[in-house]
């Protein structure tokens, strides 16, 4: 397998969270290490999981497939199998692959003396799941309330969910996440295309610097946020819009149960209107 000359120097033994030296060793490109090998297991137990429940299903159509969550009537309680023991497990399985890849991630980061940024960013995200799938369903008191594991199946969930208080995109914590994904486009397609416009010239032209990158943004706008401050905005935004993402679907049925449009009543009932 090739390395890059300066990969051998920086694959050091240690930094590992769990069983020493055990599992410290790469395979070709991949470092292995104990979550390394917790996430093969969780991955492809869940994924034949996945496969084992569509034999059982009336499709194999890629699209139609679908593992649903148990009814609302088991509560918070274990369903068989067939009747959405399987989402159960499969979660299981999806929040064991996921935490293990963030912490091989962490070991990681420790083995090359980095901040832990990127398992952050990632934990968010896998906040934003265990809030679909744990967070609110306990809140609610039912694994039922978890969305389906099926491509148009969460399609369907998604908007069922969405009818159910009338207009989501009332929803207060929605239109700041959407403002976030939005403005994290913005943020990507402008760092995106001043570095490419910077640093990937035309046939005869030179490599510009971040002089001229901070320049360009102080002609146009007056203000550069800078080259290390483009990349903390776009992290902020990101994480921001994942967070807004489920605040907005939690506190949708545990802290507000009607339409959406409905709770801006406040505004409407201000004393300052009459
Ligand atoms: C910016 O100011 C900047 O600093 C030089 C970048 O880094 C290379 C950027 O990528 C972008 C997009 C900007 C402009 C962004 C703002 C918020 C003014």
């Amino acid at each position: 397998m090739a390395m890059l000359s300066f990969e051998r120097k920086y694959r050091v033994r240690g930094g590992t969270l769990v069983g020493g030296d055990l599992f410290d060793f790469w395979v070709g490109p991949f470092y292995c290490g104990f979550f390394g090998l917790t996430t093969i297991f969780f991955a492809t137990l869940g994924t034949v999981l996945i496969l084992w429940g569509a034999s059982q299903g009336p499709t194999w159509n890629l699209w139609q497939i679908n593992i649903a969550p148990p009814d609302l009537s088991y509560g918070l309680g274990f369903a068989p199998l067939l009747k959405g023991g399987l989402w159960q497990l499969i979660t299981v399985c999806a929040l064991g692959a996921f935490g293990s890849w963030a912490l091989r991630e962490v070991e990681i980061c420790r083995k090359l003396g980095m901040g832990y940024h990127v398992p952050v960013a990632f934990s968010v995200a896998i906040f934003g799941y265990f809030t679909l799938v744990v967070i609110r369903p306990v809140l609610m008191g039912a694994w039922g309330h978890g969305f389906p594991y099926g491509i148009l199946s969460h399609l369907d969930w998604v908007s069922n969910v969405g009818y159910q208080y009338l207009h989501f995109h009332y929803n207060p914590a929605h239109m700041l996440a959407i403002t976030l994904f939005f403005t994290t486009c913005l943020a990507l397609a402008m760092h995106g295309g001043l570095i490419l416009a910077a640093s990937n010239p035309q046939k005869g032209n030179t490599v510009r610097c971040p002089e001229h990158e901070d320049t360009f943004f102080r002609d146009l706008i007056g203000y550069s946020v800078g080259t290390l401050g483009i990349h903390r905005l776009g992290l902020y935004l990101a994480l921001g819009a994942v967070f807004f993402s489920a605040v907005c679907i939690v506190i949708s049925g545990p802290f507000w149960t009607r339409g959406w449009p409905e709770w801006w009543t406040w505004w409407l009932n201000l004393p300052i209107w009459s």
